[in-house]
């Protein structure tokens, strides 16, 4: 590819895979931290809702980040995402790109796209990982989902992530899992917090270098179906203030808010709230009366910490129904008066 006169070939690729909340997102950051200091990474990160957070919980790593909200990165056109990939390569230069697709994406579409002609020369796709939480495992609601199947079967690097949670059984289960995985992995492993090995991006197997069948990008059955609307649903409010937009795809249901930077949060309230809500995956950055604070809830578990302040409080739930009332109505309560 060439842009400005200047060449870009095999810049090292790789897609960190793994269903909501399990982990992707710290285990970009972790890797990030332990690249070798004197190479320049990017960061491609596509989120299932609207308001993109990811992007923002990853600014102060300096690395370059480009984020494509909306829907899954496969889906509907693929041109934001070349867009934002073309735009990434461009401005960093990058020595490797990851990218870090939905929760609920589908990575072989991902890999199918990567592997279009204009990008052959371009990226050399390596490893591609998949996080696990092995507590998981053993629910049907997730071990039936294909977007957590398709993420294992694809894999090259299989990790357990969250084992700090897990019990002995569940980690036993895990590796039986994975060493019945079909086709092999390079590599299999346990990890806390992402901490993934940086020499992992680079484990192969024979299987790595596979052919993606062309089907997988022609949508022959597309799991979206209709109800795949991408930013349709923007409502917006009377107080103008503040804003909320809607998504929905394969089952699941998105909602993101956007409240001014004038409007100042409680923390405690919003913890509360947070950890209350019966809603699978939260994710948010809040300006609150201690400063600036993300906040991240997986399954009712909430954690709150300082971050960098953006340009307005943005929040995303996931959740497999679309009951949001409850949860807005929290959030204005949550208003520091
Ligand atoms: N207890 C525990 N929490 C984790 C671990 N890994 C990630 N988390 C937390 O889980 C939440 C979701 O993590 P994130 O990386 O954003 O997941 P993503 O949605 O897959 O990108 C965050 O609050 C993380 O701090 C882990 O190994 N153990
Ligand atoms: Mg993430």
């Amino acid at each position: 590819m060439e842009i400005n006169n200047r060449v870009y070939q095999n810049i090292p690729t790789n897609i960190i895979t793994g269903f909501l909340g399990v982990g992707k997102t710290s285990a970009i950051l972790h890797l990030l931290a332990h690249k070798p200091a004197d190479q320049r990474w990017a960061v491609l990160v596509n989120e299932f809702g609207e308001i993109g957070i990811d992007g923002a919980l990853m600014k102060d790593t300096g690395a370059f980040i480009k984020e494509v909200p909306g829907g899954c990165m496969c889906c509907s056109s693929n041109l934001p995402t070349q867009m934002a990939l073309n735009l990434l390569i461009k401005q960093a230069a990058p020595d490797r790109i990851l990218i870090e697709p939905t929760g609920l994406g589908h990575p072989e579409r991902v890999i199918a796209m990567l592997r279009e002609p204009h990008y052959r020369s371009v990226l050399d796709l390596r490893a591609t990982v998949c996080l696990v939480d092995p507590r998981k495992l053993s629910d049907s609601r997730y071990r039936e989902n294909p977007a957590f199947t398709d993420q294992i079967a694809l894999s090259d690097v299989l990790v357990a992530n969250r084992c700090d949670l897990c019990s002995g059984d569940e980690i036993e289960a895990f590796y039986r899992f994975a060493s019945a995985s079909q086709p092999p992995k390079a590599r299999v492993a346990l990890v806390v917090h992402g901490a993934i090995d940086v020499v992992w991006l680079d484990a192969t197997t024979s299987e790595t270098r596979r052919a993606v069948h062309p089907e997988a990008h022609s949508h022959p059955h597309d799991p979206h179906g209709e109800d795949h609307s991408h930013g349709d649903d923007r409502v917006r409010v009377a107080d103008a203030r503040w804003d909320r937009v809607e998504n929905s795809g394969d089952g699941f249901f998105s909602c993101g808010w956007r409240f001014d930077a004038g409007m100042l949060f409680g923390t405690q309230a919003l913890e509360q709230l947070f950890s209350r809500e019966p809603v699978l995956r939260i994710k948010g950055v809040f300006h609150t009366e201690r400063g600036w604070q993300q906040f991240n809830a997986v399954d009712g578990m909430c954690t709150a910490r300082p971050c960098m302040a953006a340009g307005a409080s943005i929040i995303e739930a996931i959740d497999r129904s679309r009951n949001w009332e409850p949860l807005e109505r929290g959030l204005l309560d949550s208003l520091v008066p």
